[in-house]
């Protein structure tokens, strides 16, 4: 068999279902493998190789298995890499195959050559070369094993060209197992122990690998104990925030009242979490590396424990395993006003104030918390338009959130075609920046193909508004490049054959929001946002007060 073709069939049988990719001289071999595999694998061809990474990362992301892309050498690779860098700052598990040059050029500087090893050596989980097709079915089951198991994150494996050609008389391995780790009885007496002398517990959950039972549990976890959850950056959606069990997100932007249940905690539960810059505020809001507050941190992997903060109780534990441990053990909860008044907070707070520009987010946001479906899957790149749906939106037990906490902009529309690609009949509602859309907006060409049709909502600021607002604090009216000037989207839209509309006017959305769900094509939805608007708490004019 042709080895192309032997790594083709290895995916099937490792349950692969769809790849993103954009095409390559360099691995003609594979793409001529899933000529065959047309039955097996659905082929999504990207614009843009960033594009078909963030897709892939999302699949990911949403359905737990390795999202696959295939890339070429050189420039494909290079543009893929904000996929994988953000695949890694998501543990998300994910594949990318790299089309590579023939072994017999190796470090010539042959055409396109890069060294994979060295190039996504720090934003990969593993990086490796497959110089013998006869060992292709090992690697591809150790990289599924690798992309899976302990923090889950993204795996690169180049192909040189001359290999794929080679024939070999391999078959593919099996479908590889993961067995997640259970925690261990002493810590979790140690945990349990702990929690129970607590006053003001501040449980965060948050991580990669979390299963469908493992959110179930995690809910029962906390009804039945009256704890107070929040989730960590890009994780909103681990937790129904319908739930009164629910008090806030402690990722980036973290509302005033959450920082101070940090600080006001005596008991930290991490769940599942690293302790990354976005919940520490920048390593400040906890003493490194002995915080004041008690830690109890559980993680699927033991690099991640004791890795900045020396925990009091440390579990190496998988969060499905631990909450199902934790789901056997009652705890005697001394907190019950401590919970009250955060998610009192909470409720509060969800509502943004009015807004100062015609089209309000604020009043958008409080008619999508009704109105968007029970299993609607929402999707954004980064800037600031995305506190909208990451603090003003009220994620249901049924919904999902993908978001990059590596905050790459331009994620958000492949993140939500790939959505469409996973569940072709849920809901998958994409909020973007005007830049953050620009990014990857080539990809309605992708959607336009492939026939994946979500509905993007466009924040339209004409500016870097993020960058912008960072420089009103710091060099007040001395704008410098963050001024951007937006081509017309509804007439984007339409040349894609994508049905498209403009909203000047709050009481404009509803109607809007209406005809694109109706619409065979999703939509695009551009909302004219008022500079002053530029964070749902504080105008422009305040940022360049002070
Ligand atoms: C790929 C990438 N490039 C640059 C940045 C730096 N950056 C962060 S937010 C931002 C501006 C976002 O603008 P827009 O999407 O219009 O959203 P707004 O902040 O205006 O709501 C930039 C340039 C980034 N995070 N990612
Ligand atoms: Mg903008």
């Amino acid at each position: 068999m042709l080895a192309g073709h032997l790594l083709v069939k290895s995916l099937i049988e490792q349950g692969v279902d769809t790849t993103f990719g954009v095409p390559g001289e360099s691995y003609l071999a594979v793409l001529d493998g899933l000529y065959d595999a047309q039955n097996h694998i659905r082929m999504i061809t990207t614009r843009n190789e960033g594009g078909a990474a963030f897709m892939a990362e999302a699949y990911g992301k949403l359905t737990g298995k390795p999202g696959i892309c295939l890339v070429t050498r050189g420039p494909g690779a290079t543009n893929a890499s904000i996929g994988v860098h953000t695949a890694m700052q998501n543990s998300t598990p994910m594949i990318l195959f790299v089309g590579q040059i023939g072994r017999d050029m190796r470090d010539r500087e042959a055409f396109q050559e890069i060294d994979y090893k060295a190039f996504f050596g720090t934003v990969a989980k593993w990086v490796t070369e497959i110089e013998n097709p006869d060992r292709i079915p090992e690697i591809i089951a150790r990289a599924f094993h690798t992309a899976l198991s302990g923090r889950p994150g993204p795996v690169v494996i180049a192909l040189p060209e001359d290999m794929l050609t080679s024939d070999t008389a391999r078959l593919p391995a099996p479908r590889i197992k993961i067995s997640e780790p259970a925690p261990a009885p002493e810590a979790l007496a140690d945990a349990i122990e702990l929690l129970n002398t607590a006053k003001k517990p501040f449980i965060v959950a948050g991580g990669g690998g979390w299963t469908e039972q493992g959110r179930d549990d995690l809910a029962a976890w906390a009804n039945a104990n009256d704890l107070p959850i929040t989730t960590a950056f890009r994780y909103q959606d681990l937790f129904d925030h319908t739930n009164t069990q629910y008090v806030g997100d402690a990722g980036i932007g973290m509302w005033a009242p959450i920082k101070q249940m940090v600080k006001d905690a005596d008991v930290i539960f991490a769940l599942n979490i690293r302790f990354g810059e976005t919940f520490t505020d920048g390593w400040t809001l906890l003493d490194v590396p002995n915080p004041k507050q008690k830690i109890i941190h559980t993680h699927i992997s033991d690099r991640e424990l004791g890795k900045i903060y020396q925990p009091d109780v440390a579990i190496h534990a998988g969060p499905n395993q631990l909450l199902k441990a934790l789901c056997k053990t009652k705890l005697t909860p001394n907190w019950a006003e401590w919970r009250k008044n955060a998610r009192d907070t909470y409720e509060t707070m969800l509502p943004a104030r009015k807004q100062t520009g015609a089209v309000d987010m604020a009043e958008i946001c409080t008619y999508l918390r009704d109105e968007l479906d029970d299993d609607a899957i929402i999707t954004t790149g980064a800037g600031n338009f995305a506190i909208w749906p990451g603090k003003h939106l009220c994620y249901k037990r049924g919904q999902r959130y993908l978001g990059p906490q590596s905050g790459a902009m331009g994620a958000g529309l492949p993140a939500a075609i790939a959505a469409k690609a996973v569940n072709p009949n849920r809901q998958v509602v994409c909020f973007a920046g005007d830049g953050d859309f620009q990014m990857n907006g080539q990809e309605l060409g992708t959607a336009a193909q492939e026939g994946l049709y979500p509905i993007t909502l466009i924040l339209n600021n004409s500016m870097y508004g993020t960058i912008r607002a960072h420089q009103e604090g710091r060099y007040t009216d001395r704008i410098s490049g963050t001024k951007i000037v937006n081509p017309d989207f509804v007439k984007l839209a339409a040349a894609y054959g994508i049905h498209g509309e403009k909203v000047t006017e709050t009481s404009q959305f509803a109607a809007a929001f209406e005809r694109a769900k109706a619409s065979p094509t999703g939509a695009i939805i551009e909302l004219i946002i008022d500079e002053q608007d530029i964070t749902p708490f504080r105008t422009m004019d305040e940022i360049k007060k002070g």
